[in-house]
């Protein structure tokens, strides 16, 4: 039966999983991937968030070890949180397909870098999926299964932004579910990557990407949109739209498996073009891997490799136009919310001229005007380690305005480990961390987190408690209170724990007021 239905490319991942047998949705919340998990909840599928993007994978890996489909779900930054298990479960293989998909942010509409995660293909050695529109996600996510199980492989799902939030009508074939058992297989050699079994693994996986380019070679998964001989486009992904109408005269290569690529096949469609160019979003990537292979290509002016593509600016790249691009006019900058629960808390680190090593969350807009109050910002869960690094070398005076400012989500997804190290490695001036406890994950929309006492569909879940595994952990002083509610009180304290050499945390408890209506309706669904 076919069905259709107007999707975007996250809502056609998350119904080609629910069509095709997946019985595991695991992932971390992340612009743009985070509705996949929640689409695939919504439709009955059993989806769950897990503290980050590693153990996400691990709990994705652990579910195809034992023969079950499984998607894992994350944003591109979470791939490198995620890299450690990523690169070995590609020597391991699996039984039940896994599809690893990386939603990657060309143009930073939300995030804090643009890196191109098709790398990672490259790197860890797994074959890739590129959609450039919601079609092709629902059909790619039930293809790479397929591939995954028939070659005991993970895949790559590679989708950006614009594909994951445009829509556009999806048939869907329902006929594609596969009904596999879980259940465990015992096989060490293949599973426990001790050296002597890791070394012929690479091996392994070294002939199954042999296997793949060859497969792809012959595949349905290069498409040739002929239109003339005299301009060929090789592309992938978003770009593939773009390049079809922007120059309505060139023969269009699309490539849909980026890797390993069809080189052959691509070598065939240069030589019948009299000119051909790389036209790609991101990183020279593309261009790259086929000039390495001696093929000749013309890519895009380095100005390209910023930002997301449009049709104008492939229209600028066919031409060679280098000239400066007309820059939008700048819009409103983005805000803490009036009512913010976080706002006392950055109002206070302001008045006390502390240095805020901070972290990622709404509460980033720490350093927005009229607080101005965060001085780095890297990565989730680096508030900590950053401050740690700063307190061990500063001298003391400046030393001792230090303070971490970290979310409650964050905390969960990597400040552990953080405060493990504030235990071991204690500054001379001791540390303070502020934990701004809004419960919830505001920033990506609002989702739950192993604090909240609720799972992803919002259903009562065990709660961690912040201030008992703070406290279990040996640091000095944990406290707790509402800045909003008590802004002298909690000036106070901070300029107290600040002056002593104790090791510090204050949990600044009130719930954001986006989710507050929303919790006070899940609370009384649970009673
Ligand atoms: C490795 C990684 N994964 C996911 C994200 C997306 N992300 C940004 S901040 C954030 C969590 C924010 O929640 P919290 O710390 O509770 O702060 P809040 O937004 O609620 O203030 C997430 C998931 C990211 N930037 N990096
Ligand atoms: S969504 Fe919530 S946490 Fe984010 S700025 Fe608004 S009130 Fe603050």
């Amino acid at each position: 039966m076919y069905e259709k239905q107007l999707l975007s490319g996250d809502e056609a991942v998350a119904q080609a999983c629910f069509d095709c047998g997946v019985r595991m949705g695991v992932g971390y919340p992340g612009t743009p991937s985070t509705e996949i998990l929640e689409y695939f909840s919504s439709l009955g599928g059993h989806a769950q968030w897990a503290p980050n993007e590693k153990v996400a994978l691990e709990v994705g890996i652990g579910s195809a070890f034992s023969n079950a489909r499984t998607l894992v779900t994350m944003k591109h930054v979470g791939l490198n949180v995620a890299a450690d298990p990523l690169f070995t479960v590609a020597y391991t293989g699996t039984e039940g397909g896994l599809v690893v998909l990386t939603a990657d942010d060309p143009g930073m509409a939300s995030s804090q870098n643009e890196q191109d995660n098709r790398n990672y293909a490259v790197a860890a050695g797994l074959p890739m999926f590129e959609p450039s529109d919601s079609q092709e996600a629902y059909d790619l996510t039930l293809r790479a299964f397929e591939i995954s199980e028939k070659w005991k492989i993970p895949v790559l799902f590679r989708i950006t932004t614009r594909v994951c939030h445009s829509k556009c009508i999806v048939f869907r074939n329902t006929h594609n579910s596969a009904e596999t058992t879980p259940h465990f297989e015992r096989d060490v050699k293949s599973k426990v990557m001790v050296p002597a079994f890791a070394r012929p693994a690479h091996r392994e996986l070294r002939r199954k990407l042999a296997e793949l380019a060859q497969y792809n070679e012959s595949s349905d998964l290069t498409v040739e949109h002929r239109r003339g001989d005299h301009f060929g486009i090789i592309t992938s992904g978003i770009s593939v739209q773009h390049c079809l109408d922007a120059s309505p005269d060139a023969s269009v290569l699309q490539l849909k498996m980026t890797y390993p690529l069809p080189l052959k096949r691509i070598a065939r469609f240069i030589e019948s073009v009299e000119h051909c160019i790389v036209v790609e979003e991101g990183d020279p990537w593309l261009e790259n891997q086929l000039r390495a292979a001696g093929l000749q290509i013309t890519g895009k002016p380095e100005m390209y490799r910023f930002g997301e593509l449009s049709v104008g600016r492939v229209r600028r790249i066919l031409v060679g136009d280098t000239s400066p691009e007309t820059v939008p006019p700048a819009g409103k900058p983005p805000q803490l919310c009036p009512g913010c629960p976080h706002r006392k808390a950055f109002e206070t680190l302001r008045d006390l001229g502390c240095i805020v090593s901070g972290d990622i969350g709404c509460y980033t807009l720490g350093v927005m005007p009229p607080f101005s109050a965060m001085d780095t910002c890297v990565c989730m869960g680096a508030s900590i380690g950053v401050a740690l690094g700063m307190r061990q070398v500063l001298p003391e005076a400046e030393a001792r305005k230090v303070v971490s400012v970290i979310g409650d989500s964050t905390f969960m997804h990597s400040g552990l480990t953080g405060i493990a190290d504030m235990v071991y490695n204690r500054p001379p001036t001791g540390h303070l961390v502020l934990v701004l406890d809004n419960h919830t994950t505001a920033m990506t929309g609002l989702q739950e987190h192993a604090g909240t006492g609720r799972k992803l569909d919002h259903t009562p879940a065990p709660k961690i408690v912040i201030e008992d595994v703070i406290k279990a952990m040996g640091v000095d002083n944990v406290d707790i209170i509402d800045p909003t509610a008590k802004p002298e009180e909690f000036a106070e304290l901070v300029a107290k724990r600040l002056g002593s050499d104790d090791i510090s945390v204050i949990v600044a408890r009130r719930p954001c007021i986006l989710a507050l209506a929303k919790i006070r309706q899940y609370e009384n669904l649970k009673g």
